[in-house]
């Protein structure tokens, strides 16, 4: 994969720099190797692909030599960043924050390589956080702090304009938290650039501030895009909720269906962002969604590579079928979890099991799960080639119920024309 002569010119090509904190930032990285971190606080069990932009942007760092630290916030998840929201946070138990910030290491360490010259560090601020004196931070670190300045950072003012909901003295703090966390990551690691997203600038900027009065030595910041899409609404949401990395809380096939459906407008930014396709590699693609944009390749390409680097090639390919299934695909393959998963917007009826030893014959059974108005129209159906079994054309009208047609001895998937897919389970 060709590289280009420094990660900024990487992430620039691309898109991803939003704001840097020093004009000479770029001269520095195409000369140095630097010790980056970025910070995630475990405020629930899983990471989003809200996270993701910040991700592939430590993958860029590290693929260019640079050693990333990721730093999971097990104290300032205790506290809670207002940064970016509109409502005082409620608190999470200390025992849900140690837990989601175990497993979100475990996400992470997917992503970046633990090996190698210039590999990753993982640390997790409540190691030292949660040690500290409140009388001596008050003094050694605190003082530093103008709270003049900090009333007017952009996170605190929106939050001070809004008297119904205001902030907290526990939330109105944590950007010390966070500006500490750099001071002792430059300290101890020689850290010299945190990056994060668009939101972050104001922490990201007061531990700039604290290191150099505190140690004298002048550190960087970068900051990530907000990810935003072209019709207006909130990327990475959809009606059944966020799109988790977790395959638990959001399937594989799922995954990659949300990056298969998006917009035309949005997916040459997107091949940008969360892949490492080469820039020549995605102006042929952008070329295919101006000449064939029918044949989604684009979208076919964004959603295998980001599934492959979130879910691994097993994942993907199991996604790919299980994104076939709906097109006709065979199904026999298809594990019951996977079936369950494609088939749940379809219309569903349950029979109960001993129905299957009674030789009833198919149409018999679709009109009485009214999937059928009468056995002349299933008559007709069959006659034109309409009407499927698990994606199989059925040839005779009076084809019998058997057990051996039964998916994983479960379903059947009735399938009326091109697309119109019915789901029924003997339980
Ligand atoms: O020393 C640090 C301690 C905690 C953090 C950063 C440095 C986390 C940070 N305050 C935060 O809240 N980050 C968000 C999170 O954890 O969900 C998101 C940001 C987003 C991007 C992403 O983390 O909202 O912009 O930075 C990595």
């Amino acid at each position: 994969m060709s590289l280009k002569d420094s990660v900024f010119e990487e992430l620039k090509w691309r898109g991803m720099i939003h704001q840097i904190t020093h004009p000479e930032l770029p001269e520095i990285l195409a000369k140095e190797k630097l010790t980056l971190y970025c910070g995630f606080d475990p405020t629930s069990d899983s990471l989003h692909i809200g996270s993701l932009l910040p991700i592939m942007g430590l993958v860029h760092f590290q693929r260019y030599g640079h050693q990333p630290i990721v730093l999971v916030g097990g104290g300032t998840g205790l506290i809670g960043d207002p940064s970016g929201k509109k409502d005082e946070r409620q608190l999470l138990s200390k025992e849900d924050v140690e837990r989601n910030a175990q497993l979100i290491k475990e996400q992470l360490a997917h992503f970046i390589s633990f090996e190698g010259e210039n590999r990753a560090i993982m640390v997790n601020n409540a190691d030292w956080l949660c040690e500290l004196r409140l009388t001596d931070f008050l003094r050694d670190i605190g003082k530093h702090f103008s709270v003049n300045v900090m009333l007017n950072k952009e996170a605190i003012k929106q939050r001070l304009e809004d008297r119904e909901h205001g902030i907290s003295y526990t939330e109105f703090s944590y950007c010390l938290l966070q500006s500490y966390d750099y001071l002792h990551l430059c300290k101890n690691y020689n850290c010299k650039l945190q990056v994060g997203g668009s939101d972050q600038w104001g922490n990201i900027v007061s531990g700039i501030d604290l290191t150099r009065k505190l140690l004298g030595v002048e550190t960087y910041g970068l900051t990530f895009p907000l990810v935003t899409k072209s019709d207006g609404s909130k990327f990475g949401k959809t009606e059944s909720g966020n799109i988790w990395l977790d395959p638990k809380k959001t399937t594989p096939y799922r995954f990659y269906q949300f990056w298969v459906n998006q917009a035309d407008a949005d997916t040459p930014k997107y091949l940008r962002y969360f892949t490492l396709l080469s820039e020549k590699d995605i102006f042929e693609l952008e070329e295919q969604l101006k000449t064939e944009p029918h044949k989604r390749t684009a979208q076919k390409t964004l959603a295998r590579e980001i599934t492959k680097i979130v879910h691994g090639e097993t994942a993907l390919q199991s996604a790919i079928k299980a994104s076939e299934a709906m097109f006709g695909g065979d199904l026999k393959d298809l594990d019951i979890s996977v079936l369950e998963d494609v088939f749940s917007d379809v219309p569903n009826y349950e029979f109960p099991k001993d129905v299957v030893g009674k030789e009833l014959q198919l149409l018999d059974l679709l009109v009485k799960a009214g999937f059928i108005q009468s056995k002349g129209e299933g008559k007709r159906l069959v006659k034109n080639g309409g009407l499927y079994i698990n994606n199989e054309r059925v040839e005779d009208e009076l084809l019998k119920l058997s057990g051996n047609m039964l998916l994983s001895g479960k379903l059947l998937i009735i399938r009326i024309g091109k697309k119109d897919y019915k789901l029924i389970r003997f339980t």
